[in-house]
């Protein structure tokens, strides 16, 4: 068997299997977003982190700069576009894939309702908003 060794959040409450040592080492560590200030995605982005209280690092991405968006921001988005997470060494993009995960990856206040009827009309709206 592996031996692993316990951290001392695991310890406290007596947990220590492999998938919950997991997700305190990713809860425990900073997400970092790539994006600029103006966007209203990255700005949905950091609300949510906000709103979550995870401290993260926002890294400034020029997308319009001449030549294009940087060729290792291609790297972490096809398309080149803002925001982009990575988090943990996991790599994700699009506004909505990375407020969800934001609110379903880290402890904090739940963002999304949890009744079927209710988180319809919350993605309804997202969509409104988002077209
Ligand atoms: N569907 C994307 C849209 C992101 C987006 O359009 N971001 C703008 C900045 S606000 C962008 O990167 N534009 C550059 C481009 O379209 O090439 C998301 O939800 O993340």
């Amino acid at each position: 068997m592996r031996s692993m060794r316990m951290s001392p959040q695991a310890a406290r409450i007596g947990a220590s299997t492999p998938s919950f040592e997991r997700h305190l080492v990713q809860a425990a560590s900073h997400p970092i977003v790539f994006g600029a200030p103006y966007s209203v995605y990255v700005r949905a982005v950091r609300l949510a982190l906000e709103e979550k209280g995870v401290p993260y690092e926002l890294v400034p991405v020029d997308i319009f700069a001449p030549g294009g968006p940087p060729p290792e921001h291609r790297e972490r988005h096809p398309f080149g576009k803002i925001p982009a997470l990575e988090h943990a060494g996991f790599r994700l993009y699009e506004a909505g894939a990375i407020t969800r995960y934001v609110d379903e990856a880290f402890p904090g206040p739940r963002l999304q309702p949890e009744e079927p009827r209710s988180r319809a009309r919350m993605n309804q709206i997202i969509g409104i908003l988002d077209s």
